[in-house]
């Protein structure tokens, strides 16, 4: 079966669309409308919240409406501070925040890339969609409302329409406590199970926990190490806008870290940038690193090695594919023979390097690292436990 050619039965509902460029006035009356009669609304931001500068505008409009905010799966820029109380997980299909919401708005996101499969199911919620994209509204999902607005001048007018109409801020008690605090348990789990499972090498956990420690709060994280990818993104805290770029699920662009971390370092000098990487993206286009060295931009690049393409024949072994089964990934070439020497091949183009085998030696190469001024590169051991765990969501 070719599911691209495949007939489907689909009947979209009644639509009501605001597609003016200017603010549309209506679209402001008809959101804040809904949000002011929303008992348990959620918001699903996307890397448009971001883009467009509407964090802010954001933040204070769920506070207004007491609103719990859920992130795209695999976000390429950080939408929402995860730090906030607000924030209570990534949007899958059992997000625990589905459940009973009334009012669903989606806030230039993407549902269908990535791997938020299969599609959430929003119930008998009334879903807006809204987003700057003409193509992107109703491609995924059609909701019911759909809103062509910047996001932020549509989230400060709709926060202005319901302070005048005398809404003040709520705090978020009750129902989004209740979803934050689970959302904090089964992060609190996760790292717990990756460290139990690390028998001594460097998982994830080790590395979420060293970033702003030994970097500081304002340190920026550019994520793109594969199977542990969805681990870094929700085990590091993230309060401050631009601090966290990762690998956008529309495409997967293996190779887009090593060059983006130069390029976002360049804009940012006042930050340190720590690039994670996967030893199988990294070698798609590892050579920027030379770039680093040549104009002495000073990012920490941390390559995670666990001798190859891990992820790949982990998911699809996971669902069921011949690719999991022992030797696959060697008889597909996915794993490194011979292995590569990343700290050597880095030293050759001029950054300083180190090789971490264990969480320990971890932590002295990434303070070492940090009190240097050019481009650094350290690599790590890294625990097959995460790919493991990562595996275990597909199956
Ligand atoms: C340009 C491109 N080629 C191939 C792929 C398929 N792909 C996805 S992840 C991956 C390997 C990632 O390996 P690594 O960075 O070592 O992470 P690990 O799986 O080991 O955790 C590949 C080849 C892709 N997404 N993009
Ligand atoms: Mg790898």
């Amino acid at each position: 079966m070719d599911f691209l050619e495949e007939e489907i039965e689909f009947t979209p509902g009644p639509v009501t669309e605001y597609l003016h460029e200017a603010l549309d006035p209506d679209a402001v009356e008809r959101l804040a409308q809904i949000l002011r009669t929303a008992a348990s609304p959620v918001i699903v931001v996307g890397t448009e919240v971001a883009r467009y500068g509407a964090i802010a505008a954001l933040e204070r409009l769920s506070d207004l409406v007491d609103a719990s905010v859920l992130g795209e799966i695999k976000g390429a820029d950080l939408a929402f501070p995860n730090t906030n109380p607000r924030y209570v997980g990534k949007l899958t299909a059992s997000s625990p925040a589905l459940e009973g919401a009334d009012v669903v708005v989606l806030l230039g996101a993407e549902l269908t890339e990535g791997l938020a499969m299969p599609l959430p199911d929003f119930g008998d919620s009334l879903v807006v969609q809204v987003t700057v994209d003409p193509l992107a509204l109703r491609r995924q999902y059609a909701g019911q409302v759909g809103i062509l607005s910047h996001p932020g001048r549509l989230l400060d007018a709709v926060a202005d329409r319901l302070a005048e109409g005398g809404a003040v801020p709520v705090s978020s008690g009750g129902r989004v406590r209740g979803l934050r605090e689970r959302w904090e348990a089964g992060r609190e789990a996760l790292r717990s199970r990756l460290l139990g499972e690390a028998d001594g090498a460097v998982s994830a956990a080790h590395i979420a926990d060293l970033i702003h420690r030994l970097g500081g709060s304002e340190t920026i994280v550019v994520n793109q190490c594969g199977s542990a990818e969805g681990f870094i993104d929700t085990l590091v805290d993230y309060g401050a806008p631009w601090t966290y770029f990762g690998l956008s699920g529309k495409a997967s662009a293996q190779g887009w870290g090593a060059p983006a971390a130069v390029g976002i370092q360049m804009a940012r000098p006042d930050r340190r940038v720590i690039a994670v990487l996967g030893d199988g993206g990294f070698m798609f286009n590892s050579t920027a690193i030379h770039t680093a060295a040549a104009y002495d931009v000073p990012v920490v690049y941390l390559v995670l090695d666990n001798g190859g393409w891990r992820d790949v024949a982990t998911v699809t072994g996971a669902m069921g594919s011949s690719l999991g089964e022992p030797g696959a990934e060697d008889a597909m070439r996915w794993t490194f023979r011979p292995p590569i020497d990343h700290a050597s091949y880095a030293r050759s183009l001029g950054l300083k390097s180190w090789r971490a085998s264990n969480p320990e030696e971890l932590e002295s190469a990434f303070a070492a690292a940090f009190a240097e001024d050019g481009p650094t590169l350290i690599q790590v051991a890294s625990a097959m436990g995460d790919v493991r765990v990562f595996g275990q969501a597909f199956a």
